[in-house]
């Protein structure tokens, strides 16, 4: 998969793109991350890409010709019969559930597009005809940690990223019944007098998988719904 990243600030990701998780994926060639910095395509002498809203009111939009200049500058780079998702990151957006980020992992090529200052000009929006993902009801001082998290959630989906050990399988929100993870234990089998249940260490693997499927069940039911605040299922 090639996931292009659009942003002000390119140099957010050096750190985040060399973590063991991600390092690996590129190296091991299941990922091709790359960044492109809105600014190369401001004009002008002082290459702006910001400015005050028509209308007045607080801080600054993101001008339309630098962003979608450099987003159409990606999606020329590479072949036609390489489609690209472009994802817009905004508050605006749809929330990103484990579904979007398994819907965004079966694409071959993503666009990420990171807002800054108060968001885009309206006509980013109309001229892209993007897809728009949120991380979360809150504002960010920019979508490049928004982008990071979708990277994270879809980089673990992609066949080989995760060793087995690690499968993304029996993940939380994963499967057709979306279920939060129930408690899980390690070693050692009793710490501060608190026991790991015997169950898991019955060897039973119907029991153990009845256990744990009840376990999701009532995690899930105590999870409260971030609008309602009442308990929640996740479909
Ligand atoms: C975009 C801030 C839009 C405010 C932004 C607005 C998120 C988020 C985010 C920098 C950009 C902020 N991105 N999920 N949450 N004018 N991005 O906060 O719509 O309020 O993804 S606005």
């Amino acid at each position: 998969m090639r996931i292009d990243v659009v942003t002000l600030f390119p140099e957010m990701f050096q750190g985040f793109l060399e973590g063991s998780l991600l390092g690996a994926a590129q190296k091991a060639g299941l990922l091709d991350i790359r960044l492109s910095n809105i600014r190369d395509f401001a004009t002008g002498v002082h290459r702006q890409v910001d400015d005050r809203p028509y209308g007045g009111g607080p801080g600054m939009l993101l001008m339309p010709g630098p962003v979608v200049d450099c987003v159409e500058s990606v999606l020329a780079d590479a072949p036609a019969s390489q489609p690209a998702h472009v994802a817009m990151l905004t508050p605006a957006g749809r929330p990103l559930t484990q579904q979007v980020a398994e819907e965004l992992a079966s694409r071959e090529r993503l666009v990420l597009l990171c807002g800054r200052y108060e968001g885009f000009d309206q006509r980013v929006c109309d001229t892209l005809a993007a897809d728009q993902i949120s991380i979360g009801d809150y504002v960010l001082s920019g979508g490049e940690v928004a982008a990071m998290v979708v990277i994270d959630a879809v980089a673990r989906l992609l066949p080989g990223v995760l060793g087995d050990e690690q499968s993304a399988v029996d993940d939380s929100f994963s499967g057709t019944d979306r279920l939060v993870e129930g408690p899980q234990y390690t070693r050692p089998r009793e710490f501060r007098g608190l026991r790991v249940p015997d169950v898991l260490l019955s060897g039973d693997h119907g029991q153990i998988a009845a256990w744990r499927h009840k376990q999701a069940l009532a995690a899930t039911s105590r999870r409260t719904s971030p609008t309602t605040g009442q308990p929640t299922q996740t479909s």
